[in-house]
This record gives C-alpha cells, structure tokens and sequence, in this order.
C-alpha cells in the first residue's frame, strides 16, 4: 500500500494539534501532511518533529489534493468542505457535530462498532467525547448482558471548548486567588473554583445539546435503539480528561466482578479499582494517556440488577484525536481507504 497524503483542517486548535501528535507517535502511515485552518490562522508555523511546517488557509482546491483529512474546526467548517471533499474522493474523519446522525454516515468508535464503516460515502463522523468513553466502557458489558437504562453524569474539562477556556480558568484562578472578582467571558458564569451544570446550548425538553448527543450518539453507535440514558453533563475547574459517575441497568444481575473481569480483557480500557490503596482513576492520571480508565465498579443499591462506575479518560485523546486517527487506521487496514 502506498502512503497517505493527510491534511488536518483545524491544525492550529487543540484538537488540531493532538492529531498532529497522535498521528506521530503511532507512526501513521502518511507521505505528506498538509496544515489547514481559518484565515485568522493561515500563515502561522508549527513544529512537528523539529520540523516547522505552514499552516495555510483552507480552500477547496488544498484538501482535493489528500487522501484522508481529519476535520476539528467546528460544524460550520465541517459542512461547508467535507461534503465537496467527499465528493472529490477524499475520506473526511469529522469531529464536529455536523454529521454524527445522520442516517448513512458512520459515527464510529473502533473498540465497539468498526463494521459500521463498511461502504462509507466519504465522510465519517468521529462522536462526542463524553460519548467516546462512555462506550467504550459500557459496550463490553452490554454484549453479555444488555443495557436497558444508563444515567450518568459528567464532570468535563475546560479543554473541551478550546484554548480559550483553558486561560480562562488560570486567569480567574489566579483573581480569586489574590481576592478579586473574576469576570467570565468564554462561560456564562466563573470556573474556577465552580463546577457548571451546562454544556453546549439548552434544548426545547430542558437538557442540554450535549446531554442530547450522549443519549442518542450512544444508541446509535451501539446499535441499541431501546436503551434509555439520562445525563447531567457538567463542567467542572480541570484542564484535561473527563470523568463520569455512570449508573447502569441491565436485564440481569451483574456482578461486579463480572463486570471486571469483562472490562480487564476489553479493548481500550484500564481497570484502576483497588480501594485498599485508594487506587481509581481521576483526571490528573489519565491526561495524556490513551486508555479509558474504569474503576469504583460496585453494585447499585437502588435497583437488583444495577450497576455503578467511574469512568475517566483524556477528551482530546480517547475523546477526540486518538479516535479519530484509530478510525483512520482501521480503514487503512479494511482496505476502505
Ligand atoms: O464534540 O467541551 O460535540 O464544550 C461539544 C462541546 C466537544 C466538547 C462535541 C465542550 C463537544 C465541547
């Protein structure tokens, strides 16, 4: 197989650069790569590997010269060049949320539904990060024993939104430390020091977009139409890695050493789960790391055949570049690229 020509639009976003990142340490199998972002950002370097490459504006013409182009740069970007890119035979890997349900386009986590990019049309939609990681840990059990009801809740990182978000919270780290007011730009309300029960906008049934998407990504992706799933998505003072208290209810009882025994041979997934040494994920460990990390596995006292968990991962990793490279890893494999 010959290598890949690759363009990342988006290159200069947080996301943007964790592709870069991701696609080097995993020594992806690329000929060129091609930086491309907004106008704002056309003309900047950045280093890859010692290397200083351009970012150059995006248009039309730059990403009909690549092979595979991995999208991070919102759902407006995304739907104005992945649907001509497509058409010009490239494969578009799409982080935002532009194209996640529609009928016909894949939205993929390799651990739980690869098959699904099976006769793609060129653009496949890489899900949610609170999403991503929910799956990967639930999927594994639901195969043994289905899943009939989830409620989770979530404590996401600042990094989510971006940049920006991130030096909102040193900032008023920082003022609230030294006694002074902090006056919120990027969220509604101040961060730091303060956890946020809202994330992306409100919706007509009162939950918000992104409570929306874990509901409905997450049956899509497991092909599991009928199971119910309530979220809280919060935001939460931490720069990186999302955490979720998730409550399971399956059709039989399930122990919890079932559950880790299934989820110890899982793809993708660390048990951290020793209360002896207080040993369970948080997101200071799993920053930077690949694996969705499992732990506090224990019955649930409200219901016989229930199950409770804490799962944790890093949502620029596992949530967002990583599987967005692994999708691409897994077409180059399947000869579907
Ligand atoms: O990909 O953390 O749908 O504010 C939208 C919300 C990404 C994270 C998505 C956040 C998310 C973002």
């Amino acid at each position: 197989m010959t290598n890949l020509r690759v363009a990342i639009l988006g290159a200069t976003g947080l996301v943007g650069q964790e592709f870069i990142k991701v696609l080097k340490q995993r020594d992806f199998p690329m000929d060129s790569l091609v930086l491309l972002a907004s106008g704002a950002s056309a003309g900047k370097q950045v280093v890859v590997d010692g290397d200083e490459i351009k970012v150059h504006e995006a248009t039309h013409r730059l990403l009909e010269n690549v092979d595979l182009a991995l999208f991070s740069a919102g759902s407006e970007i995304s739907r104005v060049f992945a649907p001509e890119a497509a058409r010009a035979g490239v494969v578009v890997v799409d982080n935002s949320a532009a194209f996640r349900m529609e009928p016909g386009i894949p939205l993929v986590v390799p651990e739980v539904n690869p098959g699904d990019l099976e006769g793609h049309q060129g653009i496949i939609a890489n899900p949610n990060c609170s999403t991503i990681q929910m799956v990967v840990a639930l999927y594994p059990l639901h195969r043994v024993n289905p899943i009939k009801r989830i409620i989770v809740d979530t404590y996401q990182a600042v990094s989510g939104t971006g940049r920006a978000a991130i030096e909102e919270l040193s900032e008023q780290a920082k003022l609230v430390l030294g006694g002074e007011k902090a006056v919120p730009h990027v969220y509604p309300h101040e961060i730091a020091f303060n956890v946020l029960p809202h994330i992306d906008v409100f919706l007509e049934n009162d939950y918000s977009r992104e409570e929306w998407k874990m509901e409905h990504e997450t049956r899509k992706i497991m092909h599991a139409e009928d199971i119910r799933v309530s979220a809280t998505c919060v935001r939460v003072p931490v720069y990186a890695g999302h955490s979720e208290a998730i409550h399971v209810e399956f059709a039989q009882p399930m122990s919890p050493e079932e559950a880790r025994d299934i989820l110890g041979r899982s793809p993708g997934v660390r048990i951290m789960d020793d209360l002896d040494t207080n040993l369970y994920p948080h997101p200071r460990a799993a920053a930077g790391r690949d694996e969705v990390f499992v732990g506090r596995i224990r019955r649930d006292t409200s219901h016989p055949n229930g199950l409770a968990m804490w799962v944790v991962s890093d949502n620029l990793r596992k949530g967002a570049a990583l599987n967005a490279v692994q999708i691409a890893e897994e077409l180059v494999e399947r000869g579907w690229l």
